[in-house]
């Protein structure tokens, strides 16, 4: 199966590296939403990174749902999620955070490289800017009350998630969210992007 869609995305980073940390091989093609748009169209008419072919040709989007038919396959050398209701539950909430904090972090971005500046607007960029603030403290409160798994061997969906999401934001928004305030969410992300599995998946 090929993965298609550039690393830069935090979608398309979660689902390379769970496949890694699952051991599904897969092939990876670079294609861009942006500057290779009608290389992307040709794949998927919808052009939606990450896009996934099957083996069998069928084409699926989203990253949540691409995973979900990982888990699926039945191939994986481990499972990122646990069968454990109330485990699960928790990695839910999580996964849910660090989801909203990735599509805060987006929007700010397609906010300010794809609007002409004077398009630019105010009043949504600072809801934006809150809701991606009050994500990240809501992370930061539950790592702290209980720490994710940060070894290739025990990492989850929600350490993958998280993970990807801090490292795409400091990237992107180099000083929107302040680090001194999520030691917890920085001290698990540079332990998780020193994995094998992370640094095989490289976001620049
Ligand atoms: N909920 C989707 C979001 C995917 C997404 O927004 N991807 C961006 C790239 S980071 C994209 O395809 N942008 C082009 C567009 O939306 O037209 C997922 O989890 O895969």
């Amino acid at each position: 199966m090929q993965l298609i869609g550039m690393l830069d995305s935090p979608y398309v980073r979660r689902v390379a590296v769970s496949l890694n940390l699952m051991g599904i091989p897969f092939e990876h093609r670079s294609i861009s939403v942006f500057r290779t748009f009608d290389q992307f169209k040709a794949i998927n008419p919808v052009v939606k990174a990450p896009s996934l072919v099957c083996d069998d040709g069928e084409v699926l989007m989203d990253s949540t749902l691409i995973l979900d038919y990982a888990e699926a396959l039945g191939t994986a050398r481990r499972s990122l999620v646990s069968t454990d209701v109330k485990t699960r539950q928790h990695d839910l909430r999580v996964t849910g955070l660090a989801l909203a904090a990735c599509e805060k972090s987006v929007q700010i971005v397609y906010e300010h490289e794809l609007r002409p500046a004077e398009k630019v607007h105010a009043p949504w960029l600072d809801r934006v800017t809150g809701q991606l603030h009050s994500a990240y403290a809501l992370l930061e409160q539950e790592l702290q009350r209980r720490p994710l798994e940060s070894g290739s061997e025990r990492m989850s969906q929600a350490g993958v998630t998280v993970a990807v999401t801090w490292q795409f934001t400091h990237m992107l928004l180099p000083g929107v969210v302040d680090v001194a305030r999520h030691p917890a969410l920085q001290a698990f992300s540079t332990a998780a992007e020193q994995l094998p599995e992370f640094l095989a998946a490289p976001p620049k």
